[in-house]
């Protein structure tokens, strides 16, 4: 078999493998008869690559492919109960042209071709594939290689332009804090900027974003506060590893040093005047579990409030 050859079998058969896929996932016996239909169309295809220059056009498919059938069973790729499931289905074609959308035979020969031809046809698929992988091993490794190096791309290309989608709505908002991520964990190297919601994230062992690694990385959440009323404000703040809280570029709290949730919380009341002013955090993970989370009450905020949108407004 020459590769020309083969690319050929292989297309009718999936396609005909596809088509009874298609056939098994409508309830609609209307949609099934052309799933089915379009099968054997592909059958009498791939019986017609073997056919001298003069055979019959493809209106004789169905005649075609009941050919192939019978060479196939032949040949012991088929059992003779496929073939006989897969040959029930033309006269029920007919049916469905005559009747229209909805016919109870078809019903009843679909359900039967497809539970039977559907194994058939996977077994046709494989022996193809058998017979290259056999002849011409370079080229079946190679080509499916190909093939599943370009499913991956593109995968790989949607789901960063998904990403950069995402960072973009995150950072064209107003509110909400502009994060920059860094591959160290002193703040040096920056990597990447998001816009987030709140500050209160729990990593677990994960890495906090895209391309950061797990451990050893560092962040700074910068933004505006909006202090609602003028009146005395607690701020909490927890994390692992450290962690650094500013306000009005005053630094309130710090514990830049590897430490437990459990141990790190800080806390830190002060009077502030209604409006806008200067708010940031800093924090690093060393390894191992990573979490921080800062909240706040005071005013009409409730206790245990995160510290994020809409209080929170971009620098
Ligand atoms: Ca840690």
């Amino acid at each position: 078999m020459t590769l020309a050859d083969y690319d050929k079998r292989h297309a009718a058969l999936t396609e005909a493998w596809r088509a009874l896929h298609r056939a098994t996932d409508t309830p609609e016996s209307s949609a099934a008869a052309r799933g089915l239909y379009a099968a054997l169309r592909a059958l009498g295809a791939y019986a017609q690559l073997d056919a001298p220059a003069d055979a019959p056009s493809r209106a004789a498919s169905e005649t075609a492919a009941y050919a192939l059938l019978d060479r196939l069973c032949a040949e012991s790729i088929l059992e003779a109960d496929d073939v006989a499931a897969l040959r029930a289905l033309a006269p029920h074609m007919k049916e469905v042209s005559r009747f229209g959308a909805y016919s109870e035979a078809l019903d009843r020969a679909g359900v039967n071709l497809v539970s039977r031809g559907l194994p058939a046809l996977w077994r046709v698929v494989n022996v193809l594939q058998d017979d290259l992988r056999r002849s011409r091993p370079r080229a079946f490794y190679y080509r499916r290689a190909r093939r599943w190096g370009a499913g991956a791309l593109a995968v790989f290309v949607a789901w960063i332009a998904w990403q950069t989608a995402v960072v973009a709505a995150g950072l064209l908002r107003d509110d909400g804090w502009r994060v920059t991520y860094f591959h160290s964990i002193s703040l040096k190297r920056p990597l990447a900027v998001r816009g987030e919601r709140e500050l209160s994230r729990d990593y677990g062992l994960r890495a906090p974003a895209f391309p950061i690694r797990r451990d050893r990385w560092s962040a700074r959440w910068e933004g505006r506060l909006v202090v609602p009323e003028p009146g005395e404000y607690t701020f909490v703040v927890q994390g692992d590893d450290g962690y650094r809280f500013y306000l009005n570029g005053e630094l309130l709290l710090d514990r830049w040093r590897d430490q437990t949730w459990r141990a790190s919380m800080g806390k830190v009341a002060i009077r502030l005047e209604a409006g806008e002013i200067p708010v940031m955090v800093e924090h690093y993970d060393h390894k191992g579990e990573a979490a921080i989370r800062v909240r706040w009450t005071g005013g009409p905020i409730p206790r245990d409030t995160p510290l994020g949108a809409p209080h929170i407004r971009k620098p």
